[in-house]
């Protein structure tokens, strides 16, 4: 594969930006190669500056589930942007997102939109310590909530891919207000929660993981921590920047049966522009500002291009019949085709897969948490990415991270797909 221009591009951006990118996981530094600078990209196909074509399954790490430059979504950006690219003030299509949020996300009473998935983590947590008058959050090892100083705490996702557990200028007068307990262990949680007593404002959680591979959490262990914030007037908030609207129209906890207190969006609302929004029970939403004392604010918030994109997104996936039966469809036979080849292999490596979100771990234990997650042999994950990779298909460059089907991933594409694992595991 011929990757001259990616790499002449690189090697200029490094002078110009922190390690060459504006975001860290996208500079394939723990897969060993230069990263590719894409070019343009549609439906399930992304094309580099150097003519390669791909089939994705990062889609923009996430919010691409109708596929790449879908039309209805951007002939309504290109037909919003004749208006202005920004107010700075209210318009209609704030109102209509914020409905259709509401009508497919049933615990979702009021919504505030906000410019990203980490903007909405810190401003849910703001006002969760609003609300609760604690100042303590809990946190689980290797999920990601963005990057909010509170939050770069046993994070993953790229934090976990570089081995940055603990960022520097996080302050330690922070840092000792996020205790982190393990995923799918509630025993930790609730020895954390006895030694805090009234302290903790919030439990975060993404309900299925995808910042450390994907790792769904298991029913009884959110029931249980549902009860347990019930008893101890904790706020729990599930992270759903990756989940919402990609599981299901109501999310990770349409699936799970289980609503929390708030949910924090972003990805797939935001129909790929940058946007994010947190929502929740009105008792504690009625708490940001104006209408109540807990104050977050942002000039781009609610912006008129990211609206219609978002809305766009969800109306065409309302309007689509059977949109995640077909999706689920499309997975299954992946996870599938995987797993049989993976036999005939005779390999035992896990997959863990939850509609359109997968992960495969270089490991035969279950991978229920991050220290099983970790169990995964990276060296291996790095072989079988770069190999992927030559052969047409674009995986995440981490192993700590979950792929995304969209929409548009036609059987040819997964049987591509299938034919370049079959390769990439010898
Ligand atoms: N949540 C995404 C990765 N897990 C964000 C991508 C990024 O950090 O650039």
């Amino acid at each position: 594969m011929n990757t001259t221009k990616s790499s002449k591009l690189f090697a200029e951006a490094q002078i110009h930006m922190p390690g060459g990118v504006n975001s860290p996981v996208r500079a394939f530094k723990s897969v060993g190669r230069d990263p590719l600078y894409i070019k343009s990209a549609k439906g399930a196909k992304m094309t580099d500056v150097d003519g390669n074509e791909f089939i994705d399954y990062i889609g923009s790490w996430g919010p691409m589930i109708l596929g790449h430059a879908e039309p209805r979504v951007i002939k309504a950006i290109q037909a919003a942007a004749e208006h202005s690219t920004s107010f700075g003030a209210s318009s209609e299509k704030e109102i209509e997102l914020a409905k259709l949020i509401k009508k497919f996300v049933p615990s979702i009473e009021i919504v505030r939109m906000v410019n990203s998935g980490t903007e909405a983590t810190m401003s849910a947590m703001r006002l969760a310590r609003g609300f609760t008058k604690r100042d303590k959050i809990i946190k689980f090892e290797g999920c990601y909530h963005g990057h909010g100083d509170s939050f770069l705490i046993k994070a993953g996702s790229g934090v976990a891919t570089l081995g940055l557990p603990d960022s520097p200028g996080v302050t330690q007068s922070t840092a000792k207000d996020t205790l982190t307990a393990r995923y799918n262990d509630i025993e930790s949680v609730t020895e954390l929660v006895e030694s805090n007593k009234d302290n903790i404002a919030a439990i975060f959680i993404e309900a299925v993981g995808g910042n450390m591979g994907c790792v769904p959490a298991k029913k009884a262990f959110l029931q249980a921590l549902r009860d347990l914030c019930d008893a101890e007037k904790i706020l729990l908030i599930f992270d759903e920047v990756m989940t919402g609207f990609r599981l299901a129209k109501g999310g990770a906890q349409e699936i799970y049966g289980i609503a929390p207190d708030l949910t924090t969006f972003g990805k797939i609302i935001g129909g790929g522009l940058p946007v994010g929004a947190y929502g929740g029970r009105a008792e504690i939403m009625k708490m940001i500002a104006p209408s109540g004392p807990v104050y977050q604010a942002g000039t781009l918030s609610g912006n008129p291009l990211a609206m219609t994109a978002g809305f766009e997104t969800l109306r065409v996936i309302d309007e689509t019949p059977d949109f995640y039966a077909k999706l689920e469809e499309k997975s299954a036979y992946l996870e599938n085709g995987m797993k049989d080849l993976l036999k005939k292999a005779n390999l035992d490596y896990t997959i863990n897969r939850v509609g359109s979100m997968f992960t495969l771990f270089f490991t035969n234990a279950d991978v229920l948490d991050f220290d099983t997650a970790k169990l995964s042999d990276t060296s291996k994950f790095t072989k079988f990415f770069n190999s992927m990779l030559e052969n047409g298909v674009y995986l995440p460059p981490s192993q700590f991270e979950a792929c995304f089907l969209s929409i548009t991933h036609s059987q040819e594409d997964l049987d591509a797909t299938l034919a370049a694992f079959e390769k990439s595991l010898s």
